[in-house]
């Protein structure tokens, strides 16, 4: 009986602790979808406002910049082990974290580059600078979350 009663409590402790780690992979998961949303609400009206769909404002497009600069490295730490089920991620992250990580690297310097070309408000330097945003994120979306 004792016996028995260990093993429920180890069972339970057991159980207790996976119910956690479980938490912890939703919220990773809830983290980084949190963070590529905001991106999307600054990132997408600066593209509106490069193809004209939208008045260009050179204070609003910079804040926007400087909103997505400071996002750029928030994502990242939601790739926690383990949190690809359910999601678009592809088990490639976790295969090749460095090139991953690269592409966060990459995220920040042309976020912060389009920071300093929006303030020149000049299209001939933002244009290309946004594009290099787009760019990175597109690369790796191709080789890392499922389409
Ligand atoms: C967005 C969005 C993406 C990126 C990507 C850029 O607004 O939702 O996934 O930009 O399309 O290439």
């Amino acid at each position: 009986m004792k016996k028995l009663a260990f093993a429920t409590l180890a069972g339970s402790l057991l159980l207790g602790t996976l119910n956690a780690q479980a938490a912890d992979v939703d919220n990773a998961i809830e983290h980084r979808q949190g963070v590529f949303s905001a991106m999307k609400w600054y990132f997408g009206p600066m593209g509106a406002m490069i193809k004209g769909d939208m008045p260009y404002d050179q204070a609003e497009f910079t804040r926007r910049a400087e909103q997505l600069a400071k996002l750029a490295p928030m994502a990242e730490e939601g790739f926690v082990e383990g949190s690809a089920e359910g999601t678009e991620a592809l088990p490639a992250i976790w295969e090749d974290m460095d090139t991953f990580s690269g592409g966060f690297d990459k995220l920040e310097s042309t976020t912060a580059a389009l920071v300093e070309a929006s303030m020149s408000g000049d299209m001939a330097q933002i244009k290309p600078a946004f594009g290099d945003v787009a760019k990175t994120c597109k690369g790796c979306h191709d080789n890392f979350r499922e389409d």
